[in-house]
């Protein structure tokens, strides 16, 4: 490493145009990203939208429906709840440190920049793993990785609703732009993912993770879900907007008058969701006409590893919603034929967001499989503390067995 201290690296890393392909990493035909322009919306309220179904009823049967299944859930998550996220851009250059990166993204007339820490290990063996820590690492530090830390309100504000369309991720599209906080971090998240495939910073891109607490939660979903470079992802305490389904936790106050962090709350809180999601979350009678939940979210990860934690400490987070919403997620990686590669660990009551002793096992095997490589680490973790079990009326959707 001690020859970092002496060189930078520069590098210019959009040799390659913007593709649909790698960064979405998937190889089915455009056409499964276009949506009719007149799709009509099905008002449901408690069922959670079936993953195995296209918008047109066409069933999932092999893996290659999945792929293009997949690619029409993401467009649809950007087109009605987490606006677009722009390719990888014509003009993109990077130096990257011992200490950091910076990278430059720009469409030929404007460019902007932005910078992340980079922290090796003491010791370990290179191209080490990586974790890309939103503000921070919550989680353990694996030994022999490097972490990657990037302050996301540089990249989009979230700072209460007057901070929409603020940071370099709005300075490049336009403070416009379709794409609320969560997806303005994914983009920077990918563009960092093509500084480190183009440079010799002796990190690994096959063996990165992302991971945040909290709203930095709800992002490392998001990144994780568009990105599919990225091997692991580690939402921890997420909650409503993360590992959280809008449908469930409306439930939960609605039905069961549980005080817990609804769509509609959410919207007028902060700025983590593109405005194209306002109209599901008028009030708390509308989010039913979403056509996607966040099961799919989740689920878009697979086969990829996933490791999330939850707090039964805090209600607001949506407990019972985080159970039912990623049990119905690892219906997709159980078509997928990896349900192990997805983990959930719901304990608690603890402080929000500090990292509990019991999960710390668990979180070693996720490292362990995904970032170092052992692929016969056991990664079968589906816990909770709370006293529920998975409410099989919100999936009146079967579960194909893909090939
Ligand atoms: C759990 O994430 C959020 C939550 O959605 C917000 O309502 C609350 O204000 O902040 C939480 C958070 O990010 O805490 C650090």
């Amino acid at each position: 490493m001690r020859f970092f201290l002496a060189l930078s690296f520069a590098a210019v890393v959009s040799a390659l145009p913007a593709s649909h392909g790698p960064e979405f990493g998937d190889d089915s035909p455009l056409s499964c990203a276009r949506l009719p322009c007149n799709l009509e919306l099905v008002n449901q309220t408690y069922i959670l939208p079936d993953p195995f179904h296209s918008i047109d009823g066409e069933p999932v049967t092999t893996l290659a429906d999945w792929s293009c299944r997949a690619t029409q859930i993401r467009a649809l998550f950007q087109k009605y709840e987490l606006g677009v996220k722009p390719p990888r851009p014509p003009v993109l250059t990077s130096t990257v440190s011992s200490s950091g990166v910076n990278v430059t993204a720009g469409d030929g007339t404007k460019s902007v920049t932005f910078s992340a820490s980079i922290s090796y290990p003491p010791s370990g063996t290179a191209p080490y793993p990586a974790i890309i820590a939103y503000d921070g690492l919550n989680v353990p530090r694996p030994a022999g990785a490097v972490i990657i830390t990037l302050n996301v309100d540089t990249i989009a504000q979230q700072n209460g609703p007057q901070s929409r369309g603020v940071g370099v991720f709005y300075d490049l599209y336009g403070k416009d732009h379709s794409a609320g906080a969560l997806m303005a971090w994914a983009w920077a998240v990918s563009r960092i993912m093509d500084v480190l495939e183009a440079t010799s910073a002796n990190i690994n891109p096959r063996r990165i993770a992302v991971t945040g607490c909290s709203r930095n939660g709800k992002g490392a979903m998001v990144a994780g879900a568009f990105d599919q470079r990225i091997a692991l992802t580690i939402p921890q305490e997420s909650g409503s907007g993360g590992d959280a389904c809008w449908r469930v936790s409306r439930a939960m106050l609605v039905k069961d008058q549980l005080a817990t962090q609804t769509a509609w709350e959410i919207v007028g809180e902060d700025v983590w969701f593109s405005t194209n999601f306002n109209q599901f979350a008028t009030d708390n009678y509308t989010v039913g006409l979403l056509p996607v939940d966040h099961h799919e979210l989740a689920g878009l990860i697979a086969p990829r590893g996933l490791y999330s934690t939850e707090n039964v400490g805090f209600l607001w987070l949506g407990a019972q919603s985080n159970w039912e919403c990623m049990t119905a997620a690892n219906k997709i990686y159980q078509a997928l034929g990896v349900a192990d590669r997805q983990g959930f660990s719901q304990d608690g009551p603890h402080d929000h967001c500090s990292f509990p002793y019991d999960q710390t096992a668990e979180i070693q095997a996720f490292y362990d499989r995904f970032l170092f490589g052992k692929e016969d680490t056991n990664t079968s973790v589906f816990r909770t503390v709370g006293n529920w079990t998975y409410d099989e009326s919100w999936q009146p959707w079967s579960v194909p067995e893909l090939a």
